[in-house]
């Protein structure tokens, strides 16, 4: 199996929760500003929209959108998906909301947005990341296991300290905590971050 992916993007998450499941992975590295692949591929060959993440297994067949990689993933590792009847649901219910809410916030932050609209974007992300902590009453984000909805939580938590967004000390002491999982920090030590380096710059 194959991980596409940019070090501290989005594809950071695929790849802690790839390590916390023990499924086997090799790390295929994209430079992001070139839309190249290491073998010199064009990103849209591996994934016609052009970004991350992109997991390509054995058999050729790819998974593209951080909710669907992140939910295959937890299908395959039902410790780090949610249980109960509508586990599930609300599995796809948080990862949809980090997506399409959370992680879109954050664009201003990565295309080099005007200091206006990264002004407007911080208050966004902030207000987003509020609303989630009502979330974190236990340890983590759905009680006390950790599960990929906390893997891609803390990716944008990382990004919120790089750019500056300021976090509640239930957020900060969230994000310490994951980075308490050896997964994480062995995903963090292997795109060559620290915790509070700044993501990779997408666009000059
Ligand atoms: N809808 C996609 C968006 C993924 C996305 O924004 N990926 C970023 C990295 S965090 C990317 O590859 N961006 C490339 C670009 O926009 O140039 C998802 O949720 O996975």
């Amino acid at each position: 199996m194959k991980l596409y992916y940019s070090p501290g993007t989005c594809s950071l998450a695929p790849r802690i929760a790839l390590i916390e499941a023990g499924l086997p992975f090799e790390g295929v590295a994209v430079d992001l500003r070139q839309r190249t692949v290491e073998d010199g591929r064009s990103l849209k060959e591996v994934n016609a929209k052009g970004y991350l993440p992109v997991l390509e297994l054995d058999d050729g067949r790819r998974y593209t959108e951080s909710v669907a990689v992140l939910d295959w993933i937890a299908a395959r590792c039902p410790s780090l998906g949610v249980p109960g009847e509508d586990g599930r649901t609300r599995l796809i219910e948080m990862l949809s909301y980090l997506s399409s809410e959370l992680h879109v916030a954050f664009k201003p932050f990565w295309h080099s947005g005007s200091d206006a609209d990264k002004a407007v974007a911080g208050k966004a992300v902030a207000a987003r990341l509020e609303l989630l902590e009502n979330h974190i009453n236990e340890l983590y984000l759905f009680g006390p296991r950790f599960t990929v909805a906390d893997a891609y939580l803390f990716v944008m938590l990382r990004w919120a300290r790089a750019f500056g967004v300021p976090l509640s000390a239930r957020l900060f002491g969230y994000f310490e905590r994951v980075l308490e999982h050896a997964s994480v920090r062995r995903a963090v030590a292997e795109e060559g971050l620290t915790e509070e380096a700044l993501p990779v710059a997408m666009h000059a």
